[in-house]
């Protein structure tokens, strides 16, 4: 018996990103956009097919992403945040709600929608999931996007 196996691969040439970023905590956002803009141009997207939107907040991002998704101009959205358990009581409500909203307009439009929302306990950690220790949630985001939009390309409407 021989089976078939399907899986995206990680060659971004020829492929088109949206890339939604919140303001809020920008100092941390921004070494994430550097970060998921650097993953995607070295696996070979061009530039001109990078579009950035910034919004807010974490909270904002789904329509946003949303939007990107429903215009069928991209192959794939990611979703970039940092929402800091500490800092804000409703915290985990953001993250779950982000979360879950990015997963039905994915399932929605059938466009890719990774979250790249880092969800730390305290600021030490957001700092480390930012481009430090941790590495770079948003570089890691942006890998997932390039695997989900050349695995779609492979799989039936
Ligand atoms: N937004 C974030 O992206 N990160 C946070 O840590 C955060 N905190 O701490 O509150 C945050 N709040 C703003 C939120 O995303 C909305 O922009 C705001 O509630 C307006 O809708």
């Amino acid at each position: 018996m021989s089976y078939k196996e399907i899986g995206g691969t990680l060659e971004a040439k020829g492929l088109k990103f949206g890339i939604v970023v919140a303001r809020f905590n920008d100092f941390l956002t921004r070494q994430l956009l550097a970060g998921a803009v650097d993953c995607l141009k070295r696996h070979g997207a061009a530039e001109a097919d990078i579009t950035v939107i910034w919004v807010p907040g974490a909270y904002e991002s789904p329509l946003a992403a949303q939007r990107l998704a429903r215009g069928g101009k991209v192959n794939a959205v990611v979703a970039l945040g940092a929402v800091i358990q500490g800092a804000t009581p409703h915290a985990g409500l953001i993250n779950a709600q982000v979360a879950r909203s990015l997963t039905a307009i994915a399932l929605e439009t059938g466009v890719p929608v990774i979250d790249g929302v880092v969800a730390a306990e305290n600021l030490e950690q957001a700092i480390e999931r930012s481009g430090t220790k941790a590495g770079n949630r948003g570089w890691i985001a942006a890998q997932s996007a390039i695997e989900m939009a050349s695995l779609m390309k492979q799989l039936p409407a």
